[in-house]
């Protein structure tokens, strides 16, 4: 027996992570997995996969990509077999297991706040991620609740590169932030070594919080602060759905996970 993973970009250390959780589980259970990969949340692209996985016969589907509603819908509407979304918003009438970037988003506020931060610049993802929106309108609400004007925004593509080039943007900026809230680990990479050329000591002058806890990052220098998404147990867990999810014609489940703040060196 066989399920589908129709998953974004695996060249990113999160969705690699997921699929590899999802690999894993499917293993211990006896069933194989196909994945099927692309490039960006292109609708058509996405059909195109949909079909392609369902002629291989999988009984059931997950699929990680970054959908805005209509297109999640749709693609739901268009299978036969069960469909689990990894990565939509709240608005979205589908079967959904997500993180709860409401939260993440506070954990990272309340934490920089906590070390009495108030100038707090924000490096988001693409604003084409429904994830990476929601982390930073989460961002800018917490901020917000608790009488703090938000600082500096600049996006990223979720890539240490981008993360890097926009933190010289964000370091140019007057006045100069305290901390850096990013929307990812890997971005928080890039801007690690743009401080490190800069002269920047992190967390001396520069406090600065990821968003994933991907396995390496606790060996980031200096070690990574971030708000964890346990990627092993969203794998785990949106296997065991699709293995329990019998008919298709029940009501819909939107799971929703915790996450939680890991603090470790580059803050302060
Ligand atoms: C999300 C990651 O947090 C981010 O780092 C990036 O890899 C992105 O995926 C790619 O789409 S996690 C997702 C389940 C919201």
């Amino acid at each position: 027996r066989t399920l589908g993973l129709l998953t974004t970009d695996l060249a990113l250390h999160a969705p690699s992570q997921i699929a590899s959780a999802v690999k894993r589980r499917a293993g211990e259970v006896g069933l194989s997995v196909l994945i099927s990969m692309v490039e960006n949340n292109d609708r058509d692209a996405c059909f195109t996969a949909l079909q392609e996985l369902l002629s291989q016969r999988v009984e059931g589907l997950l699929i990680n990509v970054p959908l805005e509603r209509e297109v999640a819908e749709a693609l739901a509407a268009a299978s036969p077999v069960p469909v689990l979304f990894l990565d939509v918003g709240n608005d979205a009438q589908v079967n959904s297991l997500v993180f709860d970037a409401d939260q993440g988003a506070d954990l990272g506020v309340e934490h920089l706040l906590a070390l009495g931060h108030q100038r707090i610049a924000l490096l988001a993802g693409p604003q084409s991620s429904v994830s990476a929106r929601a982390r930073l309108a989460g961002w800018q609400r917490a901020l917000q609740q608790a009488g703090i004007e938000s600082g500096a925004v600049a996006y990223g593509d979720w890539s240490a590169a981008s993360g890097y080039e926009k933190a010289h943007h964000l370091l140019n900026t007057k006045p100069y932030p305290q901390a850096v809230l990013v929307a990812n680990d890997q971005m928080a990479l890039g801007v690690l070594r743009a401080c490190a050329e800069k002269g920047i000591r992190v967390p001396g002058q520069l406090s600065v919080i990821g968003y994933d806890d991907t396995t390496d990052s606790a060996w980031f220098s200096p070690p990574l602060t971030t708000v964890r998404q346990q990627f092993k147990e969203a794998g785990r867990l949106s296997v065991d759905w699709l293995i329990n999810k019998t008919s298709q014609a029940t009501e819909l489940q939107q799971v929703r996970l915790n996450v939680e703040l890991v603090v470790r060196h580059s803050t302060a």
